[in-house]
């Protein structure tokens, strides 16, 4: 019996731990925090060294260690085994050896992952058996567990902490939407970041397909060595492989949607629907079923989602943005008078980009911990210390017609556990208010 690791035990640490449980290893589940679940998960026999990691952990030899993705490898406890030389994955390439008929479609860049992913579900579930799992929120090892000897289609999100721990898995279909500056709290520089994106066409097989967005120097620059079948695609150009022409969208000569069939607004959505349906028609989704889905997509939760409107102010929430070019997308969409909430975690990455919105932004109340930095890059610029008493300020100076806009451009971690619970916090304030 195998003796495996698994450090962090939040939602994709405790999935990995039953999935390997039920196939025979012993699990032992270390987390930093007290775990409420403690009894739960020793009734199940799983080995649990809660609140704190205990030297013993170091001392024993262990097969192989899952690692929460957002647990850094300078972390002292991971990077003791990182010199050991012992095997440290992510939950997702436990998933992958288990679940041997799954069928993924695995989406990875900077912005608009949750996007692509959801609206690459829609479709898949027109055709069939399909699951939705990864960075979105759903530990791949959960749907392994339940489903690992069935055939199914799986959008799956991945971000670049996932991508570092995999070694076999292998995609049918993938992309890198784009790339942009985030988490240099983590990576130890940016060339790093962009480097660990491209893993997820590293075991690629030779007819499976990777999609390059060649409007992306960056992408253009790392994309290098792909194993299987190259899609280029462009919003600008029309001599590639998946391209826009008369209002439509093309992969060769067949087309897969019309843009003006699309609810949801902005170019950067149109490229994100032009790969979701690239990706799905790969994995066999019918074209009618394609534009049907592409037709009914509205948005996603925390993505610049409407939440409604009082005395001629309207709100939006765009909590998942958590870097400056996710905002930037967020502060594209609207002409004028934003009212910008943002702030957060400081993940080390400029703002700078945001200035070029100066005009359109009326006041930006930042808030959390990068809150300084933000009267550098708005002319109008209130701190404060929480995003309560910056929703408050941003009421204080709202008109008709004006939009409070959450759009952190930052992670959440400085107040709160994650960019889910931020907004729903944030959508919490706005309806009481409203
Ligand atoms: N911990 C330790 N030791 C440490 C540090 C942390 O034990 O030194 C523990 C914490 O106490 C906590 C756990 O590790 O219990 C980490 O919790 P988590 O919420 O990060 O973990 P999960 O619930 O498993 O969530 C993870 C992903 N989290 C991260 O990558 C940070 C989720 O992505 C993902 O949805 C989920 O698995 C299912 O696959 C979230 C995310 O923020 C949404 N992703 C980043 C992003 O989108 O920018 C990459």
């Amino acid at each position: 019996m195998a003796e495996v690791l698994i450090i962090g035990a939040a939602r994709s640490g405790k999935a990995a731990a039953r999935l390997l449980k039920k196939h025979g290893h012993a699990v032992t589940l270390t987390d930093s925090r007290k775990l409420e679940e403690r009894e739960e998960l020793i009734a199940e026999g799983i080995t649990v060294a809660d609140g704190g990691h205990p030297q013993w952990l170091l001392e024993k030899s262990w097969a192989f260690i899952v690692k929460n993705p957002g647990i850094p490898y300078r972390v002292p406890l991971v990077k003791a085994f990182v010199e050991k030389g012992v095997p440290i994955y992510t939950e997702v390439e436990i998933a992958y050896r288990y679940a041997r008929h799954f069928r993924y479609g695995a989406i990875t860049g900077t912005n608009g992952k949750t996007t692509i992913t959801s609206l690459l579900y829609e479709m898949l579930r027109r055709k069939g058996d399909a699951l939705v799992a990864g960075n979105i929120g759903y530990p791949l090892c959960e749907l392994a567990e339940r489903y690992e000897d069935e055939e199914k289609d799986v959008a799956l999100e991945l971000s670049n902490f996932q991508l570092l721990g995999m070694e076999q898995f292998s995609p049918l279909v993938s992309v890198v939407c784009n790339l942009a500056p985030d988490h240099l709290d983590y990576m130890d520089s940016l060339e790093d970041y962009y480097a660990s994106k491209m893993r997820i066409y590293q075991n690629a097989a030779p007819d499976a397909w990777f999609l390059r967005n060649v409007d992306d120097p960056l992408i253009l620059q790392y994309a290098q060595d792909i194993p299987c079948q190259i899609i280029d695609f462009s919003m600008k150009r029309s001599d590639v492989d998946l391209y826009c022409r008369d209002g439509k969208v093309w992969l060769h000569d067949t087309m897969l949607f019309s843009i003006d069939t699309l609810k949801i607004v902005g170019d950067y959505n149109v490229c994100n629907a032009m790969i979701a349906a690239c990706m799905a028609y790969r994995m066999g989704v019918s074209i009618a079923d394609i534009q049907a889905a592409a037709a009914s997509f509205t948005s996603v939760e925390h993505r610049l989602e409407y939440i409604g409107e009082a005395n001629g102010v309207r709100f939006y929430n765009d909590s998942k943005a958590t870097n400056t070019h996710a905002a930037a997308a967020a502060l594209s969409s609207f002409a004028s008078n934003i009212i910008l909430l943002a702030g957060g975690h400081d993940k080390g990455i400029p703002f700078d980009d945001l200035k070029r919105f100066d005009d359109r932004v009326k006041l930006c109340v930042a808030f959390g911990e990068t809150r300084e930095k933000f009267t550098d890059v708005f002319t109008n610029c209130i701190c404060r210390l929480t995003m309560k008493e910056a929703l408050e300020e941003a009421c204080a100076h709202a008109r008709p017609g004006d939009v409070i806009l959450l759009s952190p451009a930052c992670s959440s971690f400085d107040q709160f556990h994650n960019y889910e619970e931020r907004g729903r916090i944030f959508k919490q304030m706005v309806r009481e208010l409203l």
